[in-house]
């Protein structure tokens, strides 16, 4: 039996978000974290200012036929020198938390040894104008820019690289472990392992089975050493890690079917969060693949399992999976990246990731859509009410979630700002805001406001355009006359 599952829709009945959302408005708990969430490669830019070395991701722009618009993170939103404009925006939208990446490069260039001082300057700038601001940081120590130095030593498949990132963390929290107090150490494990080493989508851009093995245990060993690190220094921050679900909906019940289901189900989401909850990696599937655990040294899985304070969720879609590719059943609408829209997955998610589990607390880490972006309002504003949809809808079932009882204490919508897609270059919109390419300014969408007024009362607003009373925080081009 796959674990993370959607509920059999025949057999119940589902909730409905949006009749459920005019009959009474849905109020989240006091305190409840409204945020937006980034990370460096997508958006920093300054690429080799003060000291950065090259990331595996620079590299890989530079090769042919890797990313689809040949596009890379040299610019990228400049938020390295915006930050500040960026941070201001967010206040004006009434955040109330920021989950932002570090990006290693800066701060170790070398990726093992020496600190970079200025690196770091720019993360302490950072985190001093979101306190000052009133938002919180949340800090993802690893969003996939592995100094490329250290991949040319053997990347995510050698034991070192978990080595140098404990001492990584180490020196972030040295630096920031007074002021930050929630710490990620990983972002999404099973894209570094399966994108990075498996189907070479992604930087390093590897294909080897035995390479992502390899890969996927030292990245959680890199998780487990980094937590000790950062307790050691700053004792009151409270660390976690981000893992990305992609629930599975059974489509037939062959043996072959039910076979393939377990398999994906445990390979793609239960591989990093059954060790962090202490239960090994999934056996079923351990078999299958033919791994013989070779990498795993003795106090390896304590290390990973040592308690966190809290899992961060990420949620886009879910999988269908019969006993071949491609299998369909109804479908509801889809993004622009084709992903299915189907907000009932994420309640079931985090109810079934309370029971298994038991964290002592969630966070949704990312949640959102790239949408078409085709129309725009009178006041030349994205007129984005598809993805006001979404986001409703999603917010919806975490309210949900929430009455039963499953500890989500914070919603991060990804992403913050229209930014660099990975693969997929500049295309797809996932962003709140608007951002020109050439001029970078800033303009929030419609649904940054709607979101803005959602934060700002902490009730869930029926799905529709705006009220026109909220700020508006856009960023006019500094550089305009
Ligand atoms: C992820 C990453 C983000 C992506 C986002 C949309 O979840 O894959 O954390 O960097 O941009 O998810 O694909």
């Amino acid at each position: 039996m796959t674990i993370f599952t959607d509920v059999d829709e025949s057999a119940s009945t589902p909730r409905d978000a949006g009749s459920a959302a005019q009959t009474a408005r849905r109020r989240f708990p006091t305190g409840f974290a409204w945020g937006s969430a980034t990370s460096s490669f997508q958006i920093e830019g300054a690429s080799t200012a003060d000291g950065r070395s090259e990331s595996i991701w620079d590299r890989f722009c530079s090769q042919p036929g890797t990313i689809r618009d040949a596009s890379d993170g040299r610019i990228a939103c400049d938020h390295y020198h915006r930050y500040r404009d960026d941070i201001t925006m967010m206040r004006d939208l009434g955040l109330t938390a920021y989950r932002f990446s570090i990006a290693w490069p800066r701060v170790v260039p070398g990726g093992t040894g020496e600190v970079n001082p200025e690196g770091l300057d720019f993360y302490d700038r950072l985190v001093d104008a979101l306190l000052e601001a009133g938002i919180e940081p949340y800090l993802t120590l690893y969003h996939w820019d592995l100094p490329q130095v250290l991949e040319d030593r053997g990347g995510w498949p050698v034991r070192a690289t978990a080595d140098a990132f404990g001492a990584y963390a180490a020196a972030v929290a040295r630096r920031l472990g007074d002021r930050v107090s929630r710490w990620s150490t990983i972002n999404e494990p099973f894209v570094v392992t399966h994108l990075g080493y498996l189907n070479g989508e992604h930087a390093p851009g590897r294909t080897n089975l035995r390479d992502a093995l390899a890969a996927s245990h030292h990245v959680l060993l890199a998780h487990g050493l980094a937590q000790r690190e950062i307790r050691a220094v700053a004792p009151a921050a409270e660390v976690g890690i981000v893992l990305n679900f992609t629930p599975v909906t059974p489509v037939g019940d062959s043996p072959f079917a039910l076979d393939r289901q377990r398999v994906i189900d445990e390979w793609e989401n239960r591989w990093y969060s059954d060790p962090i909850a202490g239960k090994g990696y999934p056996e079923f599937t351990v078999e299958r693949l033919g791994w013989d655990r070779s990498e795993v040294q003795p106090g390896d899985m304590e290390l990973i399992a040592a308690p966190i304070d809290f899992l961060g969720i990420n949620f886009y879609t879910r999988k269908m999976v019969g006993a071949i590719d491609g299998e369909r059943t109804e479908r509801g609408g889809q993004t622009a990246m084709g992903w299915e829209i189907h907000p009932q997955a994420l309640g079931d998610l985090l109810r079934s990731l309370h029971t298994t589990y038991s964290f002592p607390k969630l966070f949704v880490t990312e949640n959102g859509a790239a949408m078409p972006d085709d129309r725009r309002a009178d006041d030349g504003r994205i007129a984005d009410v598809d993805r006001i949809e979404y986001l409703h809808d999603h917010l919806a079932q975490v309210a949900d979630a929430i009455d039963d009882g499953v500890p989500v204490e914070g919603y991060f919508a990804w992403s913050l700002l229209d930014n660099f897609e990975w693969a997929w270059g500049y295309g797809p919109k996932f962003g709140l805001v608007e951002v020109d390419a050439d001029t970078q300014v800033r303009r929030p969408k419609q649904s940054a406001l709607w979101y803005a007024a959602v934060a700002r009362c902490g009730e869930l607003l029926p799905p529709t355009v705006p009220d026109p009373t909220v700020p508006d925080p856009t960023v006019p081009d500094p550089t305009a006359g």
